[in-house]
Parts: structure tokens; sequence; C-alpha cells
């Protein structure tokens, strides 16, 4: 059965950024399952920034799940990207993202490389950046494994990483790597500014996907923009999706009505079919 989450950062330096709740932790999951969310994913500083005793008593309390954890404070706090041309830099982003796999892991939750991608920086040689992208990728992959979750890969829209921006380029990219345990983020926003028909998208990647960010065209919460929902819906069911559907969107017009919007939304599409 799909599955309901909302989004809750935890980093100061990206207060800005399209996430619902940023107060503190038990406040938003207290809040999150009392509007009935399935799950939480969660954006922290770094591995170690919540106490994991802590959070498993705060997921048993409120009866929520780890949706995800994303790493992009690597890049926001660190300036590590999986891309750097300096291997130094490259191999603390290793660390960096693989200490998010092992916390993420204690709670069944994948990891997320959204922009700790990077980008290949000008008249740099592409083809190295996509082999360092793999190696890193290959990799944490194999971390996951390990440690008995998978790896999400994120393609983001061209104002965010010049490196892969639609599904078909995430897939033919694991392909021709041979990534293991690597899987697709559909994040609807970025998808809204790249893809041809996003429903069809869907239905053409169904097994390579792993994740979806549920946001409106503007990045708001679904309803609130001109995004087409009811085919993208009805695309997710039809290939058996089974995982979060994650609202990694504005608090607009605040964090509570966003979070409100959102399961609303989630329900509409998703439960009373
Ligand atoms: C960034 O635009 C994004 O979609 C995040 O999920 C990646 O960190
Ligand atoms: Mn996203």
């Amino acid at each position: 059965m799909i599955k309901s989450a909302v989004t809750i950062a935890l980093v100061p330096q990206i207060k800005s950024g399209p996430w619902i709740f940023w107060e503190d932790l038990e406040k938003s999951m207290e809040k999150a399952a009392a509007m009935g969310f399935d799950g939480i994913e969660l954006f922290t500083p770094s591995a170690d920034a919540i106490d994991p005793n802590q959070l498993k008593e705060l997921i048993q309390k409120y009866k929520l799940q780890i949706a995800a954890v994303g790493t992009g404070a690597g890049k926001v706090i660190h300036g590590l990207t999986l891309t750097d041309p300096d291997p130094k830099i490259r191999k603390k982003a290793i660390s960096f993202i693989s200490e998010m796999i092992s916390f993420g892991a204690k709670f069944g939750a994948p990891a997320i490389i959204g922009s700790m991608q990077g980008n290949v920086l000008p008249n740099a040689d592409r083809e190295e950046a996509f082999t360092w992208l793999a190696e890193g990728l290959e990799r944490l992959g194999q971390k996951a494994k390990e440690a008995g979750t998978f790896l999400i890969y994120e393609p983001l829209n061209r104002y965010e990483t010049n490196l892969i921006h639609t599904l078909g380029g995430g897939r033919d990219f694991i392909e021709s790597y041979q990534l293991n345990n690597v899987k697709l983020l559909a994040d609807l926003f970025h998808m809204n500014i790249e893809e041809g028909s996003i429903d069809q998208v869907i239905r053409e990647h169904g097994k390579y996907i792993g994740h979806i960010h549920f946001a409106d065209s503007n990045r708001k919460p679904i309803g609130m923009g001109h995004t087409d929902m009811p085919p993208i819906a009805k695309a997710i069911l039809e290939i058996n999706y089974s995982g979060f559907v994650s609202a990694e969107a504005f608090p607009s017009p605040n964090p509570e009505a966003a979070a409100e919007l959102t399961i609303q939304a989630f329900s509409k599409y998703f439960r009373n079919q």
C-alpha cells in the first residue's frame, strides 16, 4: 500500500527551502501523527544530530515510520558533493552519506542523494564527473545493501544540477554503470519542469521508482498549483507503487495548513479509490 509522509527539516541553513515542518522534532511528529500521516522524511545537519534512542521512542509514541533521510546538509553545511574534482572532498562526501545511510537504516529508512550529487564544473570533463558519481553511488548502494536498505538517487531540475534531469536519464545512468541497489526518486516538482508527460514517464519507470516527492507545479502543496494530478495518481497506482509519497513542498500558506492540504490530497488520490 502507498504510504504518506511529510518532511521535517532540522537544518537552519536551508530554512527557506521546500520543507513542511521546521520546528522541533517532537512537535512536528505530534502534528504529523494527529493528521494521519504514515511517516516523516527527515533532513538533519548530520547523522549524529538526533539521538537514535530518542527517535526510536518518538516513532513508537507517535506510530510514525521514517520514510527517508535527506543528505543535502553535506553540501549546504560542509560543501561536499560526489562530483567534486578534489578526491578528498569526494571521499568526505561518501563518508557523510555513509553515516546517514547507517542512521536511516536503524529505522528501515533509505537515504536520498539529491543535491549531494553536485554539478559538472565549467570546463570540466563531463564523462569524468559521471564516473565519479557512478563510483559514489555504487559504493553507497553497497553500503545501503549491507545496512538492509536501498539508496535513492534523485534527478533534479536544470536549475539545480547539470547532471541528470529526468527519470529516463536516471534509468540510463543506472543501467549503463550497472549500479546495484539504487532506486530513483520521482519528485513531481522537478518532473513538472523536465518531463514531457509525467504520468507516462512514471508508468515507464515503475520498477526504478523507490520514493516520490509530492509537490505541485509551483512546489506548493498538491492542489495549490496547476499540476494535473488525477492521471499522475492513476499512474502511481498502476505501477503498484508501495513506497512513500512524501510532501517536499513549501510550507505555504503555513506548515500546518500545508500538511493538511497534503494529507487531504493524499487521501483523495491514494486512499478513497
Ligand atoms: C532539491 O530540489 C530536492 O528535490 C531534494 O529532494 C534534494 O535534496
Ligand atoms: Mn525532491
